[in-house]
């Protein structure tokens, strides 16, 4: 068994000893426990650590581990600010963020073709399952209302079913999140293209959202660290929403897709998103 680069980065947090007579004694034991590739952690488990969130593969519940931030790549000729400029040209275009639903960047953060790039998918509550018609900000609220006829809970601070982001609290997480934030990720999103695809804007629309509630989901467990490629699929069955506990709803690949095919799920929407991120199957789960 090994240990990867995040359990690493986790482990000083763990060194709490503090008494003086044993420092030295302590700390040269913790050394070696940090830094000997050989020594295994404990599976995760809930409450899941302030740089975990959790996830579902094959129907097991994850804690996927965060030790990086996300990135969303813009290829050389992309234009993602619309200013008529291309990436490669416009060094303002880099100093915004612009992540995406509905372009593909060619290669991922590690430089190779995203098309090899592991999948992991960002469920959104695509239903207003708490009947509420609420979303943050208020304009843009008004702005669902007109594009879909209702308000998806997706944009809701307060959704009717749970969601893995924002973290949910205890017992879960130790952090408690707020809406439109999770751990690691951007705090917007552009859905332009994606609703230009869909014939709802015109193109070159730059459509700014907070970070959609979402869950995830990946075809294997305990795949190692890596850059994975965001896909994301607007559930609008809320009969197939997985639980907390991965005990219902979409909770493995092969049910997604039966979901697709019975028209419960969007098609893979895909993103120039990538986060690095470990999963590994939670104790709880086992
Ligand atoms: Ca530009
Ligand atoms: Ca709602
Ligand atoms: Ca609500």
């Amino acid at each position: 068994m090994t240990r990867n680069l995040n359990e690493v980065l986790l482990c000083p947090k763990r060194l709490s000893w503090k008494t003086p007579s044993f420092g030295i004694v302590l700390a040269f034991g913790a050394i070696i426990l940090c830094t000997n590739p050989l020594l295994a952690a404990d599976p995760p488990q809930r409450p899941i650590e302030f740089n975990e969130i959790e996830g579902f593969a094959k129907d097991k519940l994850l804690a996927l581990t965060y030790p990086i931030n996300y990135m969303c790549v813009h290829d050389a000729f992309d234009d993602l600010d619309h200013d008529g400029v291309v990436a490669a040209n416009d060094s303002e275009e880099h100093q915004e963020e612009y992540c995406a639903a509905g372009i593909e960047s060619l290669l991922d953060p590690a430089g190779n073709p995203s098309s090899q790039t592991k999948i992991l998918h960002a469920l959104v509550p695509f239903f207003d399952a708490d009947f509420d018609g609420e979303a943050s900000p208020p304009a843009l609220q008004a702005d669902l209302q007109a594009l879909f006829g209702f308000v998806p809970d997706g944009f809701d601070p307060t959704p009717g079913v749970p969601v893995h982001c924002p973290h949910p609290g205890p017992p879960t997480s130790q952090h408690t999140g707020t809406y439109g934030a999770c751990a690691m990720h951007p705090m917007r999103l552009d859905l332009g293209p994606l609703l230009n695809q869909l014939g709802l804007v015109p193109p070159d629309t730059l459509v700014l959202t907070p970070l959609v509630n979402h869950m995830h989901l990946l075809k294997n467990p305990n795949e190692g660290a890596q850059w994975w490629k965001i896909i994301v699929n607007l559930v609008t069955d809320q009969s197939v929403w997985p639980d907390m506990d991965g005990t219902t709803g979409i909770t493995s690949v092969s049910k997604l897709e039966d979901a697709q095919a019975l028209g419960q799920s969007s098609g893979d929407i895909s993103t120039n998103m990538y986060f690095y991120l470990d999963a590994k199957a939670q104790a709880v789960g086992e």
